[in-house]
């Protein structure tokens, strides 16, 4: 999974990239700031404990900075929002929208920069989809077949929306549909709204913070933190970050707040894997098939597949080891049509 962090200039992106990769997660590639979130799971911890892997494996999140040029260097007409931001942004699956909400002294309007960003999103997205259907319009026009019907029937019901205000994800049947994957719209993709708000407000009230500043943007998940105390947090050694936090006031780092938003807005399940060689959580959607979630792992293993051997995190647990699990006869064998549910711990069984 992708997602990157949007924002005006100054809003908290590079903070807030730190409160998420800490001080180890993240490497710079050119001007660019790209890392890897760990997503914490203590049924990783505990399956570590009871097998004793050699390697311990988070699933990851990877995060890039995307920065949005100033609206100030918006030419008329067009969205701020240039070809290097729209090429960075294309194969992201979610934005992690970073507004300015600590400096309430000086110049700090969070709802209006949140909208200002949704509307430059909002306006590019139109630009494609506009240009697409003239070039169609032309092509007709000189006998040419253009694309098909259901296609162009499908970008009319997108301009449609956009002109209301509305994102392409409003619609879940437009988002979902296949003709309009290769356009990759802005709007299309879950944006979570990011408050980043001052020191003082670090441990307040959320829902309070949020309201105080306009916030939540109706239809967008939204949540509010300390840019810049969570990324002390995280840089923190992990045995320090839980004094420092109880001193702060807070009771869960903005970094697991994310994970949990990222993966309810894509629809995103783990599950596990487990033995002597390697505890591991591997991140799919709701609703994927055994072979499938198999492919997450291996594409050998997804061709190969034959069944795939179950057992719930919770029932394992409960049982205490693999001994007890199979003495129990609590290992199903599910087949190509079995649906995966999160913390289900798997064996897959393939030939290649
Ligand atoms: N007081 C305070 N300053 C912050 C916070 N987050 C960011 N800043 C400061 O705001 C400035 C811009 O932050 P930065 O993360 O570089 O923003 P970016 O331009 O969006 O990447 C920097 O000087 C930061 O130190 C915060 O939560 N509190
Ligand atoms: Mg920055």
């Amino acid at each position: 999974m992708k997602v990157a962090l949007i924002g005006l200039p100054q809003s908290g992106k590079t903070t807030m990239f730190r409160s998420l990769t800490g001080a180890g997660g993240h490497r710079e590639k050119g001007a660019l700031n790209l890392g890897v979130v760990k997503v914490p799971d203590v049924r990783v911890d505990r399956l570590s404990d009871i097998f004793q892997p050699k390697k311990k494996v988070y699933a990851v999140i990877e995060v890039v900075e995307a920065n949005a040029p100033h609206a100030s260097e918006k030419k008329q007409g067009q969205s701020a929002l240039d070809a290097a931001f729209l090429n960075l942004v294309k194969p992201m699956d979610a934005f992690l929208l970073v507004t300015r909400a600590f400096d309430e002294e000086g110049l700090c309007e969070p709802r209006a920069d949140v909208d200002v960003i949704l509307g430059e999103m909002l306006l590019a997205d139109l630009m494609v989809l506009e240009s697409r259907l003239e070039r169609d319009a032309l092509d007709r026009k000189k006998g040419k077949p253009g694309m098909p019907t259901d296609e162009r029937e499908a970008l009319e019901k997108c301009q449609a929306l956009l002109n209301e205000g509305k994102r392409v994800a409003d619609d879940p049947v437009l988002t979902a549909n296949v003709l309009l994957r290769s356009y990759a719209f802005l709007t299309a993709k879950p944006v979570i709204v990011v408050a980043n708000v001052a020191e003082a407000d670090a441990a307040a009230d959320r829902t309070a913070v949020l309201a105080r500043h306009g916030l939540p943007v109706a239809g967008l998940p939204s949540f509010a933190c300390c840019a810049q105390v969570e990324a002390e947090i995280q840089e923190l050694p992990e045995d320090e970050r839980h004094e420092f936090m109880e001193a702060m006031g807070i009771t869960e780092p903005a970094l697991n707040v994310v994970i949990r938003e990222v993966y309810q807005a894509l629809g995103l399940i783990s599950f596990l894997t487990s033995g002597e060689d390697e505890c591991r959580a591997w991140t799919i959607r709701k609703g994927t098939p055994a072979p499938q979630a198999a492919g997450a792992v291996h594409t050998d293993i997804e061709k190969g597949f034959i069944r795939a051997e179950i057992i719930s995190y919770d029932e394992f647990i409960s049982l205490g080891s693999e001994a007890a699990a199979k003495k129990a006869g609590k290992y199903r064998l599910e087949g190509r049509e079995y649906v995966i549910a999160d913390g289900d711990i798997i064996h897959f069984r393939f030939n290649v």
